[in-house]
């Protein structure tokens, strides 16, 4: 149902969460003539701090801290910030009372016009967003072209500027996957899974069901891409509903895209096709990315992309920030930015990326996360491990289980980036893949990134002068 039909009802809406997502939220809605209470549960948040965040004329009601029981009572259309839980008690008692709950990404699909890809995963997402981005804007110019989801820009921001022609590109994550009952793109992707926000989905099983959503509604007539190489995707192409479309990075298919020595393969109906050198027509850096073009290619074709345009497209393609991005080289030493490592598998691909010596910053905010993985992959590569946030103790006493000892704690990001320097010597690098969410010490993982790379500059200047 279109948002002007339930408003042609009277619907009363209750957007909860005031962040990117619930602004967004907030102003597709009123674009509709509908009335929205606008409602955030941080009680140090303030009614006027909540409106100076809305457009300006937004008549939305603003709330904080407690929600009033008139509201609980009358909220008939309830759309989740990806940051609330599905399953804490406010949200339960508006489902009892029959509430419609929705998420910011279902209610831009109420008003999306055009055709959808959407991308899933762990780790990935956000490279191969932007480059199917690209590519989508290399064939049908940028102003056709929406990128939107985790990405950072809310969903509901653009879908009302989406016609038949236009294209959105979406980086869906499992948080935005719980309240998704009608969204269908054309072609979806779930690039992998492996564990990762445990706290908010308690299970493995609750959360590869939540990656899962991204295709529940599709058809035989749509896409799903998916990783061979990762248990959970490639079981899911047994029961998923559309076609499936495999990419592999350790052995040739019959049918899909993989990697042979250096070179990516398409093979289809028989046939096979190379379409491009990893080294020579990549700018990428990783196994993980690899991983990532062959996704890119398996979606930009799946919407209907020449060959050729798809290919060009990703040859002058380069590092999306914060994820294993190079820096800067100061007094012999690399600096890269990998603040998107949030997680331990997508640290692990920031480790194996690295070919020299490394001073490792990890820690952060805790997910309850396993780190074993990512600690056994430091191979003699990681000279030192510099750690900071709450989860710094568990991860220095699962290295010591592993035998690495080589570990220093720090109480502040500044402390960190100063021991950091101080450890590394010329031809060593400095890596900032942390393996945990920002949340508590940042406000979110681009400002960790952005004060990463804003001192590794500062330091520059001051060798310069
Ligand atoms: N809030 C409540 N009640 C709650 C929880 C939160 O009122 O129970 C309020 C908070 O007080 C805060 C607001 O909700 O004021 C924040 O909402 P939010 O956490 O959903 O954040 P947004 O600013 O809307 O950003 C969200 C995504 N954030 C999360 O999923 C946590 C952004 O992804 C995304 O870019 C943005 O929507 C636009 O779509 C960030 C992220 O960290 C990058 N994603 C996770 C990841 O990549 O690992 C999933």
């Amino acid at each position: 149902m279109r948002v002007e039909e339930k408003c042609g009802g009277r619907s009363s809406f209750l957007v909860i969460g005031s962040g990117l997502s619930g602004i967004g939220a907030v102003a597709c809605l009123e674009r509709t003539g509908a009335e929205v209470v606008l409602y955030d549960s941080n009680a140090a948040l303030t009614e006027e701090a909540i409106r100076a965040r809305l457009p300006q004329g937004s008549r939305a009601r603003c709330v904080a801290g407690e929600l009033p029981e008139d509201i609980l009572e009358t909220a008939e259309t309830v759309v989740l910030s990806p940051g609330v839980p599905t399953d804490i008690p406010l949200v339960k008692a508006l489902r009892e009372k029959g509430a419609e709950i929705i998420g910011e990404i279902e209610l831009g699909f109420r008003e999306e016009k055009g055709r959808v890809a959407a991308i899933t995963g762990t780790n990935g997402k956000t490279t191969t967003t932007t480059l199917v981005g690209e590519i989508m804007k290399a064939r049908l110019g940028p102003e056709k072209v929406f990128v939107v989801g985790n990405i950072g820009k809310p969903y509901t921001s653009e879908c009302f500027k989406t016609t038949r022609e236009t294209v959105t590109v979406g980086e869906i994550s499992s948080f935005q996957l719980e309240t998704t009952p009608t969204f269908h793109p054309a072609v979806s992707a779930i690039l992998n899974i492996t564990p990762d926000h445990l706290n908010r989905h308690h299970t493995m099983e609750a959360y590869v069901e939540a990656k899962e959503n991204i295709a529940r509604n599709q058809t035989e007539e749509d896409i799903c891409v998916l990783n061979y190489e990762n248990g959970y995707t490639r079981a899911f192409g047994d029961r998923c509903p559309a076609r499936t479309v495999f990419f592999s990075s350790a052995r040739e298919l019959e049918e899909g895209y993989y990697l042979k020595g250096d070179k990516i393969w398409k093979s289809a109906g028989g046939h096979r096709q190379e379409l491009m050198d990893i080294h020579r027509d990549m700018n990428l850096v990783g196994l993980c990315n690899v991983e990532n073009v062959m996704a890119a290619i398996a979606i930009a074709e799946g919407m209907g992309v020449p060959l050729d345009t798809i290919l060009q497209v990703i040859k002058g393609f380069r590092a999306v920030e914060h994820r294993i991005e190079f820096v800067a080289s100061k007094g012999g030493v690399d600096y890269y930015n990998d603040s998107k490592g949030t997680n331990p598998d997508a640290a692990i691909q920031g480790i194996r990326a690295m070919s020299r010596p490394t001073v490792l910053i990890g820690g952060g905010y805790d997910k309850e996360s396993e780190y074993d993985e990512w600690i056994e992959s430091f191979q003699g590569k990681v000279r030192w491990l510099v750690l900071i946030g709450e989860t710094r103790e568990k991860i220095a006493e699962c290295a010591r289980k592993h035998g690495f000892d080589r570990i220093r704690f720090a109480d502040t990001f500044q402390e960190c980036l100063e021991l950091s320097t101080s450890l590394a010597e010329s031809g060593d690098a400095v890596l900032l893949s942390p393996a945990c969410a920002s949340w508590g010490m940042f406000q979110n993982y681009e400002e960790r990134g952005r004060l990463f790379k804003e001192y590794v500059n500062r330091l520059r200047d001051e060798v310069e002068i």
